[in-house]
């Protein structure tokens, strides 16, 4: 079997457990503070994505969230899992979370799946041949002025509230676009960009697996991203990501409200 079908059915498998899944309190516990969940259904769905994925390809590599990177043969692909996005929605409303698998080999994109689980939407591309949700074919939006972007970012807090070199370019931002949202899935927020739904794309933290599956999807249907700085984004590190409608808006968005020289100044 093809990479991409079996991870279409793995995704579709695990996401079908999910739905029907209910969670104990004594299920949910913290990883690094009460912000950072994990709950048995993160650990148990990637097990079974690192079981299948493995046992059909044991030369590949698997970097997941929730267990030690596996490193794999020198002639395979890499897989990027993360088994739920949004573990926090999951938890709390047991919607607005996703499976997210990404594959890469020799450092290029093969294809990335988001599967929105509550939707019962599936966000997949193929490098070279477009971007999809379900059967239809998806783009960005064609929105260029900056009044008119919708803006989601997944971490309100850090992004808006505490204070770092980039806040006041990013409320000065904030404040110009048509609206702001946040979702709490980085993978579900950066497919709502490529499907048209939203036009820009910030967070200053993302693991490979939050983002990797999802940027295939993006950049297939017509968007672009970068770190803050304007570089293009690490496939192995966490990192700082903005996405956007188009490399125009991007770069726009980069210039007016994120270079050096906007980084001390207030909003204005
Ligand atoms: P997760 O649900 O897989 O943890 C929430 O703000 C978004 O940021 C989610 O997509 C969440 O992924 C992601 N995220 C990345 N790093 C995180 C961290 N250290 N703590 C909480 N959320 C994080
Ligand atoms: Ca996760």
């Amino acid at each position: 079997m093809e990479r991409f079908t079996l991870a279409r059915a793995l995704v579709l498998e695990a996401g079908a457990a999910l739905r029907r899944s209910s969670l104990q309190k004594e299920e949910v516990r913290y990883k690094t503070g009460y912000q950072d969940l994990v709950t048995r259904w993160d650990q148990e769905t990637e097990q079974f994505l690192r079981r299948e994925i493995l046992s059909a390809f044991p030369e590949d590599a698997i970097v997941g969230e929730e267990y030690p990177a596996s490193p794999g043969g020198t002639e395979g692909a890499v897989w990027y899992l993360d088994p739920i996005d949004g573990t926090t929605n999951f938890v709390s409303q047991h919607r607005n979370y996703a499976v997210s698998v990404g594959c890469w080999k020799g450092g290029e994109p093969q294809f990335g799946l988001v599967l929105d689980v509550e939707r019962e939407a599936l966000y997949w591309a193929k490098a070279g041949s477009g971007a999809w949700r379900d059967e239809t074919p998806i783009r960005t939006a064609p929105r260029r002025e900056v009044s008119e972007l919708l803006l989601t970012a997944p971490g309100v807090v850090n992004t808006f509230l505490k204070e770092h070199p980039r806040r006041a370019g990013l409320l000065r931002l904030a404040g110009q676009v048509r609206g702001v949202r946040c979702l709490g899935s980085v993978a579900l927020e950066l497919c709502a960009v490529a499907a048209g739904e939203a036009d820009v794309f910030v967070t200053l933290r993302s693991c490979p697996w939050d983002h990797n599956a999802a940027r295939v999807i993006l950049t297939e249907a017509g968007g672009s991203l970068c770190t803050l700085e304007g570089g293009p984004l690490p496939l192995e590190e966490r990192t700082a990501v903005l996405a956007a409608n188009s490399p125009q808006v991007l770069r726009q968005v980069r210039e007016e409200f994120l270079e050096e020289q906007g980084l001390t100044g207030g909003a204005g």
